[in-house]
């Protein structure tokens, strides 16, 4: 699967870099590449033992990408688009990562990656103009400009529930499935159901001997509509691309679905519908992302789609407290990530398939043998050989604030964004200067069909090189009215969407977390467009929102 071979933590690590790119996911690989284009002084650092990111973590059975196949892959290169063939209209994890992989053979991207280094720490010198970058491992390097790529879901959260350490089975959260773990025959548990839940439940249903899927809110599917890529449509595509590409930058999310220019107010009912069985027969993501235009802002249209999906819930699932339950009540359909699905809601059919209703029965806590509840009297234990945890991320802000980063003055990133995340652009943080996040906070790729998104910023990124070093730049900094002004243009953006109504990782929410209930504005919503167009504004007026020196 993973071509290059793993590991190479003695490769020698220099005492000082220009560029520090730091994870080698899509983004970080992307930056490193055009870096190397550049002929620029770059080293990219990883805290695992081989490159995908992502998609080198994320092993669990069923991992795969919502977002069509041939719009997932770098645009830039036509050798690459002419080489690289899709098996599926939405490939699996392994053909995802074995794409990365053929891309950093292809660029020699490999030996300017040292693996095995998980920074812990980032402090900046004004005095010499650069970053002190700590490993876990106690080695360190200096870097002029920091170029972050670390991803936004990368930090997982874990249920807290008594006991969870004496369970004698294997215990996996999605994001850290072991290689060697296979659940055929045994008694497996998921909790959660967000996308990783479904995905992996529908994924082990037919081969493990008992499932219980632990459900504390139901959220909404639509169906993923996989079928193979054969050689002729592979072709067809490979015609198309420049059409496809161009397709994709003009729809806010990057994908090929854009919103319906039409309301669903001016059409009948009869029409609405027609075209709602329409949608949900092909791809699901058009379901949110290419209906009519008002489901996903006005609540009226939005509770009419959400109850033609509810009706579908109850024509696949036999039972109908099981259809009720998988429905949920708190959100409508779109207003939260939506997920892809292949079959989920008729594995609740299956014999060997048992939905546990946390609101009702919750977990008291886990022992050596499986998962106790409270409140069912007729079966107070399950017993399980296998523990999935399915249960999300501490997303956007939480791989930075794992790292100890320390700006001008001893100022702390992590206590800058207690109250969410502030940015200019989404691509620096006013007081961390020469500290570039590529794909974080308030950033128009982080919300975007990802290689769509990050390829706009990285080019940014890369024509801001390219004056860094025609122009011998060695300090930018955020200008904090810059900061001010996208922050609040985030946040009057975000508010017109539904989505910022709903409690999802998108405003910053997660039980797990002992955080504050106030909603923060972890992405931007303004789509792909509208964020080029202000980063090109940009580039044009001379970089006005930072301070260069
Ligand atoms: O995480 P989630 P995810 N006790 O946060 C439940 C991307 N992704 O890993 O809804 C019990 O969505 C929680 O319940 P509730 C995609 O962007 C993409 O699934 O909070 N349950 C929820 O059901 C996605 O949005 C792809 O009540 C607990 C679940 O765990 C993002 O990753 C595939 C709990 C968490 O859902 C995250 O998805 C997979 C607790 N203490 C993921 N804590 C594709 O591209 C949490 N839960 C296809």
């Amino acid at each position: 699967m993973n071509s290059i071979p793993e590991a190479a933590e003695d490769r020698s690590l220099p005492e000082f870099v220009e560029y520090l790119v730091i994870g080698a996911g899509v983004c970080g690989l992307c930056q490193l590449q055009r870096l190397l284009e550049l002929d620029s002084d770059v080293i990219l650092v990883d805290a695992n033992s081989g490159l995908g990111g992502t998609w080198y973590k994320n092993r669990y059975p069923g991992c795969r990408f919502d977002s069509e196949s041939y719009t997932y892959q770098y645009s830039f290169s036509r050798e690459m688009l002419e080489e690289w063939d899709w098996s599926e209209r939405f490939a699996a994890q392994p053909e995802t990562l074995a794409y990365l992989n053929y891309f950093a053979d292809k660029y020699g991207l490999d030996s300017h990656i040292r693996y095995n280094l998980a920074v812990v720490s980032m402090v900046w010198n004004e005095q010499d103009r650069e970053w002190t970058v700590a490993f876990q491992n106690g080695r360190s390097i200096q870097a002029r400009f920091v170029l972050s790529a670390i991803g936004i879901l990368s930090a997982p959260t874990y249920p807290r529930i008594a006991g969870m350490d004496t369970f004698a089975g294997d215990a996996v959260h999605t994001f850290d499935w072991p290689e060697d773990l296979d659940v055929s025959g045994k008694r497996v548990a998921v909790i959660g159901t967000g996308a990783s839940g479904v995905q992996v439940i529908t994924d082990i249903a037919t081969s493990v001997e008992q499932l219980y899927v632990l459900q504390r809110g139901a959220n909404w599917c639509a169906p993923l509509g996989n079928s193979p890529i054969l050689a002729d449509e592979m072709a067809d595509l490979r015609s198309r691309y420049d059409e496809i590409f161009k397709w994709c930058s003009e729809t806010p999310a990057g994908f090929i679905h854009r919103p319906d220019r039409v309301l669903s107010t001016d059409v009948t009912r009869e029409e609405r519908v027609a075209h709602w069985h329409e949608l949900y027969r092909g791809s699901g993501a058009g379901m949110y992302m290419g209906n009519y235009r008002d489901t996903m802002m006005e609540p009226g249209p939005n509770a009419e789609l959400t109850e033609f999906i509810a009706e579908r819930i109850r024509e696949r699932v036999e039972d109908p407290h099981i259809a009720d339950l998988l429905t949920p009540k708190d959100h409508g359909f779109g207003t939260k990530r939506v997920a892809g699905e292949s079959g989920f809601y008729e594995v609740f059919n299956r014999d060997n398939v048992e939905l546990v209703d946390l609101k009702t029965t919750p977990i008291s806590e886990i022992t050596a043998d499986g998962i106790r509840f409270d409140g069912d009297v007729t079966r107070p234990q399950i017993d399980v050989d296998v523990i999935v945890y399915a249960t999300g991320f501490d997303a956007v802000t939480g791989p930075f604030d794992r790292i100890d980063i320390v700006g001008v003055d001893g100022q702390r990133l992590r206590d800058k964004w207690t109250r969410g995340p502030v940015t200019t652009l989404g691509v620096q943080v006013h007081g961390f200067p020469n500290l570039f996040v590529l794909a974080g906070p308030q950033s128009g790729s982080a919300s975007a069909n990802f290689p769509r998104g990050i390829e706009d910023v990285v080019n940014w990124m890369t024509g801001f090189v390219t004056e860094i070093q025609t122009s011998g730049i060695i300090r930018i900094e955020a200008r904090a009215d810059a900061e001010r002004e996208w922050t609040a243009h985030v946040h009057e953006v975000n508010a017109k969407l539904l989505m910022s109504k709903t409690k999802s990782w998108f405003n910053g929410h997660n039980k797990n977390l002992d955080r504050d209930e106030e909603p923060r504005d972890m992405v931007y919503l303004g789509g792909g467009p509208r964020y080029r167009r202000r980063l090109a504004e940009e580039t044009a007026n001379g970089y006005p929102s930072f301070d260069l020196e």
